[in-house]
């Protein structure tokens, strides 16, 4: 066990949903690591070497090794630091489930937030609409468990969590109002935000990455 948890260094930036996955999973099992900001428009050598396929982060690098994807990272942490807070259930077809979902916010829910903060007119209303449709159906596999993970906080509640830090930009852009449109998932981040302290203390503040899509926005000529 010592030795599995030497040389853990995580590339990553503040503002990445991504990363902050895989910083909630170091948290929960409680590995220690170093932690290295990324400067995503001036690439490090590193970061380049260690993800010459997609140069994105997050990047966990695992005595020397790389191990890149997000939910592949996650997986791989709940698999060798397997004697602490697993992260999935046992069950094959609940393992497939929570897979399945992660690659619906993977593949869905990412895209058309970016799409809220990003388009205009039509385009931007059919996102607006696209994104409440994921959120609620998200909310259907929730159903009335207290975590996705059933009792336990698991992966894809750590797939999914980041993105609330992003709820106060989608709710400025979308022109949404999450509480009203799905106040069961809603409940349950204000429950992982208050219970798991992997997430309180990962999770930036909402002000800071509103002010961040508002630079973000600028820089790309979207807004004067
Ligand atoms: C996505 C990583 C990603 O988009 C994962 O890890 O799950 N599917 C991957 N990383 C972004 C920052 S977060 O928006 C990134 O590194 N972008 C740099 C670039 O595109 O040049």
């Amino acid at each position: 066990m010592e030795k599995q948890q030497e040389e853990v260094i995580l590339l990553d930036y503040w503002a990445s949903m991504f990363g902050m996955r895989v910083r909630i999973a170091l948290a929960e099992k409680g590995i220690p690591y170093e932690y290295s900001e990324q400067d995503l428009r001036n690439k490090s050598q590193l970061l380049l070497d260690m993800n010459p396929v997609h140069k994105k982060i997050p990047i966990l690098i695992h005595k020397g090794k790389p191990i890149c994807e997000s939910s592949i990272i996650v997986e791989y942490i709940d698999e060798v630091w397997n004697d602490k807070a697993p992260l999935f259930p046992s069950d094959s077809y609940a393992k497939a489930s929570a897979r399945f979902w992660a690659n619906f916010i993977d593949t869905k829910l990412y895209q058309i937030g970016r799409n809220l903060c990003t388009l205009k007119g039509e385009e931007h209303e059919a996102s607006k609409n696209e994104f409440i449709d994921c959120l609620k159906l998200l909310e259907g596999e929730l159903g009335d468990k207290p975590y996705f993970g059933g009792d336990n906080f698991g992966y894809l509640d750590v797939s999914l969590i980041p993105f609330y830090s992003w709820f106060q930009a989608y709710e400025t852009y979308g022109k949404i109002d999450f509480e009203q449109e799905c106040p069961k998932l809603m409940n349950w981040a204000k429950r992982c935000i208050k219970n798991k302290e992997s997430v309180s203390n990962t999770l930036p503040d909402m002000q800071e990455i509103l002010a961040f899509v508002r630079r973000m926005r600028k820089i790309f000529g979207i807004d004067d």
